[in-house]
């Protein structure tokens, strides 16, 4: 049995993003374009439908494209906020409301998300039910009757479509709908085809925003014949036009033969067209391309079995920053401060992913592209703290710096770094207790500043941002919360972070206890409980119980001095200067700048 696909792809979307912000801008030409760097406008990411005809496409400079179009409206991408780079968190938001749409259509319908605005959609079961109903309820023949009607922004893609007017159009749909009562393939095409009408108006209706579509019987056909009829339209390939429609495909236009693959087959084959595969003599094909001629033979006839895959979130979180020709990384200080910027944004990306999906990245891969390579490596990601992933990244890509000169922070690096990368993957269902413990120590004290003034308990585990107000009276709980998850405890001069741990037995806050001043350690000018210790990664553990034991020998030790006063001083006395306390690493290591 053929399968029933589709793919969705919005029109120019970022554009549209812009549009829906600033309404005065629908129906007008847009770009929006990567931010300026060192005074240089960035490429343009994506192009308004108004703004084609003018002939102002992606990658074009803006200069360029306000020649073509003088009055084009240019939206920029935002500036993130830890790295001089593109924020596209706003693209991203508005592509979860699509997908939010497409999730919730029905259950039957397996969405797999491929891009920020791309979707592949099983349809097999949805049709194949939806058309046992309509016989059970002998409905078939009024379907047939008004499918035209439902199809208002249907296209059939027979190669005569790409030049079709309102009149072909039709005649091409009737001739098709009048084949589908002889055939439940193309029946279940037909019912496809209204299905995803309906779809692409439910994200409209919800979203404002505008797509196109492709409907066939696999993902590579689907996706070839969304791009046919953009925008604000969908086309449908039936099974018997694929390889018409292939005949004339350019190869590069395939899904999965943009690149490399694609090149190869153009170059060693001479030929441009995917129809062109199967007039070859197959000896040659064979020749040429021993492991993969069946797979080219197949997919010039139109197969494809890739599956659509239930997959909602993205299976990796990455952060890149390209540096091109004069702009390439030449010292330790400034990749230092890049690297930091990428990984306090990556972080804060990893931290919304937790949240909302419930799941934590086991690997973190960084890479850094230069004229003689590109070293990567994948580190374990012990913790979403952005210090911690810093300390981890900085330690491995600092000893990569070839250089012979001084490798201090205002020295050298080479060779010149042209990208950074930095790629968590392997996520694993749930939090860690480890990263929960310091991720949610994080938003904690982020919360904590806002509502200081008369949050007393969070009763939201450290996860929602509801902190309830104004209770009668501080109240520390006297039992040990249900729940797991660490609560902050504020006693009006003292802020706690007390971890509860459902795998180990936490003694339940005791009530109004004062703290003596070896409960808790200072970090940053913040109190932290000494119980949130054992939750941190060993090594970092390790450096706090080392600072803890000092801080108590130092205690003891003023004690004792403010006994016996000066008398016993030994030693020189030092100078103002070098009493100024060395900052301690692990003091420098949370409070790094980076
Ligand atoms: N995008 C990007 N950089 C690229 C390609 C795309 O930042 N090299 C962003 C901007 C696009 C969005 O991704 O708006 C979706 O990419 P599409 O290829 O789907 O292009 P559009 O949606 O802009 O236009 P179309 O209507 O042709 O799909
Ligand atoms: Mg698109």
């Amino acid at each position: 049995m053929r399968r029933v696909i589709s793919l969705i792809d919005m029109d120019c979307f970022y554009a549209q993003v812009e549009q829906r912000d600033k309404p005065e801008l629908w129906g007008q030409p847009v770009i929006v374009v990567q931010h300026s760097r060192q005074g240089v406008e960035g490429g343009i990411l994506a192009v308004s439908y108004e703004a084609r005809p003018f002939g102002v496409k992606r990658g074009m400079s803006v200069a360029d494209a306000k020649i073509k179009c003088p009055h084009l409206n240019i939206c920029h991408v935002p500036i993130g906020e830890y790295a001089d780079k593109a924020d596209i968190q706003k693209y991203r938001y508005a592509s979860a409301e699509v997908f939010r749409v497409l999730n919730n259509f029905d259950s039957t319908i397996i969405v797999e998300k491929a891009s920020v605005d791309e979707a592949f959609l099983d349809l097999t079961a949805y049709t194949n039910q939806k058309l046992e109903e309509i016989r059970e309820n002998g409905q078939l023949e009024e379907i047939v009757k008004t499918s035209l009607d439902q199809l208002p922004s249907t296209h059939l893609a027979n190669g005569e479509d790409v030049k079709e007017n309102e009149h072909l159009r039709e005649e091409f749909l009737s001739d098709f709908i009048e084949s589908s009562r002889n055939s439940t393939e193309n029946l279940l095409l037909l019912i496809a085809a209204i299905t995803v009408e309906t779809i692409r108006k439910r994200i409209r209706d919800e979203t404002q925003f505008y797509c196109s579509a492709g409907v066939g019987n696999n993902k590579m056909m689907a996706k070839l014949v969304c791009a046919r009829h953009k925008p604000r339209q969908q086309t449908l390939i039936p099974w018997r036009n694929c390889r018409e429609i292939l005949r004339t495909t350019p190869i590069g236009d395939v899904r999965g033969f943009g690149g490399k693959m694609g090149n190869r087959i153009q170059e060693m084959l001479n030929i441009t067209l995917m129809g062109e595969i199967l007039e070859l003599d197959i000896a040659l094909l064979i020749e040429t391309f021993p492991d993969q001629h069946e797979y080219l033979r197949a997919v010039a006839e139109g197969l494809d079995d890739e599956p659509v895959r239930p997959r909602k979130e993205s299976s990796s979180i990455a952060v890149s920053k390209n540096f091109p020709g004069k702009m390439a990384i030449r010292t330790t200080g400034e990749l230092k401060k890049w690297v930091g910027g990428l990984v306090k944004e990556l972080a804060k990306r990893l931290g919304t992913d937790q949240a909302e999906n419930k799941r934590t990245a086991e690997n973190l891969v960084y890479s850094l592209l230069t004229d003689d390579g590109k070293p990567q490596k994948t580190l374990k990601m012990t913790s979403y703290h952005p210090d911690i992933i810093f300390e981890q990244v900085w330690t491995a890509i600092r000893a990569l710096n070839r250089s012979n000169l001084a490798k201090n922070e205002d020295g050298p690096w080479t060779p010149p770094v042209l990208n950074i990368s930095l790629s968590a993957s392997r996520f694993q269902p749930g939090i860690p207790a480890q990263t929960r413990a310091i991720t949610e120590w994080l938003g904690a004290r982020k919360r904590e500043k806002e509502a200081r003034k008369n949050a007393v308990y969070d009763p939201n585990d450290g996860r929602a941002d509801v902190i309830i107000e104004e209770p009668p009276a501080p109240v520390i709980p006297a039992s040990k919360p249900s729940t797991s998850g660490p609560k902050t405890i504020l006693d009006g001069s003292v802020e706690f972070i007390v971890l509860d741990d459902s795998d180990e037995d936490v003694p339940a806050p005791q009530p109004l206890k004062k703290p003596t001043d070896i409960d808790y350690i200072t970090v940053d000018g913040k109190k932290i409980s000494k119980q949130a210790l054992r939750h941190l990664p060993p090594d970092i553990r390790k450096q706090y119980e080392h600072r803890i034991a000092l801080e108590e020998a130092r205690a003891l030790k003023s004690k004792s001095d403010a006994k016996i006063g000066n008398r016993k001083r030994t030693g020189p006395i030092k100078s103002p200067v070098q009493q100024a306390k060395k900052p301690k690493p692990l003091e420098s290591f949370f409070k790094k700048k980076i």
